[in-house]
C-alpha cells in the first residue's frame, strides 16, 4: 500500500472536473484517504512549489494555484505514485496521451488540470503540508 498527494488545480474546478477525476481514481480502485476544497495561502503554495523557485514562470505558477480553490486529494492503494502520474499524463498536455487527464481536459502547459506528486519523497512532503494527521483515515 502506497499513499500519494494528488491535486485538482483552479482550472479543473472552474471547469466542473472534480466529479469525473475523484470517479476515475474511485473506479480504478484507489482509496480516498483525505479530501478538502480549499483555497491555497500564498506561503503554501511557494512551499509547494519550492522545487521550481528559480525558473522563469514561477511566479505565474502560484498566481495562478491561488487563483480559485483547488480540490486536495490523499489517495492510497497499490503503485498509487506511479499510477496517478499515468493517470495525468505528460506536464505539457499537447504531449499527454489521449485516456490521461491531461490528454483528455486540458490543452495548456500553465493550466494542465490536475498535480500528483513525482515521487515516494514528495509524497510524503506534500501530503505532510496539505494535510494533517487528523484530516487522514487510518
Ligand atoms: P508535473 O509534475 O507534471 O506537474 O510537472 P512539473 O513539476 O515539472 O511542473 C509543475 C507545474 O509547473 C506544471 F504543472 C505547470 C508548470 N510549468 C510551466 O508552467 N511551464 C513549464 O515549462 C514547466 C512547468
Amino acid at each position: 500500500m502506497e499513499r500519494t498527494y494528488a491535486m485538482i488545480k483552479p482550472d479543473g474546478v472552474r471547469r466542473g472536473l472534480t466529479a469525473e477525476i475523484l470517479s476515475r481514481f474511485i473506479r480504478k480502485g484507489y482509496r480516498i484517504v483525505g479530501l478538502k476544497q480549499m483555497i491555497i495561502p500564498l506561503e503554501l503554495a511557494q512551499n509547494h512549489y519550492g522545487e521550481h523557485k528559480e525558473r522563469p514562470f514561477f511566479g505565474e505558477l502560484v498566481t495562478f494555484i491561488t487563483s480559485g480553490p483547488v480540490v486536495a486529494i490523499a489517495l492510497e492503494g497499490n503503485g498509487t505514485i506511479a499510477g496517478l502520474r499515468q493517470m495525468m499524463g505528460a506536464t505539457n498536455p499537447a504531449n499527454a496521451e489521449m485516456g490521461t487527464f491531461r490528454g483528455d481536459f486540458a490543452s495548456s502547459i500553465g493550466e494542465n488540470v490536475i498535480h500528483g506528486s513525482a515521487n515516494a519523497d514528495d509524497a510524503a512532503r506534500e501530503l505532510g503540508l496539505f494535510f494533517s494527521a487528523a484530516e487522514l483515515l487510518e
